[in-house]
């Protein structure tokens, strides 16, 4: 098939990604807005390219008609987690909106039915519709919802097939199964004091969003003309700093916000 072909047919495969993409990481950057703890740490997304659509068509014996309803993953989302627990909770979302804007087909379980490789991931194929210009469409996209651990070693390990031609040395493999071994005992160990983590990691979002609402108020306090009160609140907040006192800190927002609402300054 000409390459001009390929591009046409490959055009809503495109618009799915993008659209999958953009909604998967506008609940993560809404989840963070709110402060609120994302189970979404990074979201990719891509279009396979026509050779591996066309060996996997050959591999799976599919006739090139039957490639959009047979071949899963040409559209394809992958969801990255900082824990294996928010794997579940990011598959309990799609699964809610079955029926709304995307349809549940099938869902691999490859976590706790890990294939032989030592690969490790959730899988969900899913039916998306898309509107083109000649009306609306059918596809199947495949999400893969893995932790960063899962991530790191899955990517390893496909250069690794890419580098032998799909045939790692026995040798390697073994290493590479441990490895993937080692990769899931991290991601147990890291579930086991997620509490303290995520703790932790809202400590410094805190402090951040604190740290940052000072300077900038400092910033209008400087634009609108009030530098005296600027050139205070920046001595007070160095001396904070040093101290690392956060509920200071965040005593002295509040007195600059308060100073800024009595005298109508805006950022
Ligand atoms: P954001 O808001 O920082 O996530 P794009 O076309 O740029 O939207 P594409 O083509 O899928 O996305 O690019 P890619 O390279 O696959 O990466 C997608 C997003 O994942 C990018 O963020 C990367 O910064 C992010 N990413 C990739 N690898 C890692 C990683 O190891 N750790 C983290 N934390 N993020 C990673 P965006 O889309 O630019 O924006
Ligand atoms: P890509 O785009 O290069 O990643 P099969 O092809 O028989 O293994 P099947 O049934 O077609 O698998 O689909 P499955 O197993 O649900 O998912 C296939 C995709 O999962 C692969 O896509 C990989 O992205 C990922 N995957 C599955 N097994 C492994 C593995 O052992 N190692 C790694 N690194 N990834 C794996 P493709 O087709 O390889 O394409």
């Amino acid at each position: 098939m000409e390459n001009t072909e390929w591009k046409k047919i490959l055009i809503p495969y495109e618009h799915a990604v993008e659209e999958l993409k953009v909604k998967f990481k506008s609940i993560r950057n809404e989840l963070r807005t709110i402060g609120e703890y994302s189970p979404i740490e990074f979201v990719t997304g891509r279009v396979k390219k026509v050779s591996s659509i066309i060996e996997k068509a050959r591999k799976l014996d599919v006739s090139h008609e039957e490639i959009p309803d047979k071949i899963e993953d040409i559209a394809g989302i992958r969801i990255m987690c900082q824990f294996v627990e928010d794997i579940y909770t990011v598959v309990d979302y799609i699964r809610d909106r079955d029926g709304e804007d995307l349809e549940v087909v099938l869902e691999k379980d490859y976590i706790n039915n890990y294939k032989d490789s030592g690969y490790r991931s959730y899988h969900v194929v899913i039916k998306y519709p898309i509107h083109t210009a000649l009306g609306p469409k059918n596809i199947l996209a495949e999400i893969q919802i893995r932790t960063l651990a899962m991530n790191f070693w899955a990517i390893i390990e496909h250069s690794l097939k890419y580098k032998y031609k799909q045939q790692i040395p026995p040798h390697i493999n073994e290493r590479l199964k441990k490895a993937a071994d080692a990769a899931f005992k991290l991601d147990q160990e890291m579930s086991e004091i997620r509490h303290e983590i995520r703790q932790a990691q809202k400590f410094f979002e805190v402090r951040s969003n604190t740290v940052s609402s000072i300077l900038q108020s400092i910033q209008s306090l400087y634009i609108s003309g009030r530098t005296r009160e600027a050139n205070e609140f920046q001595e007070r907040f160095y001396r904070l700093w040093e101290k690392g006192e956060m509920l200071e800190l965040k005593l002295l927002d509040r007195e600059i916000d308060k100073l800024i609402e009595k005298h109508e300054v805006y950022d």
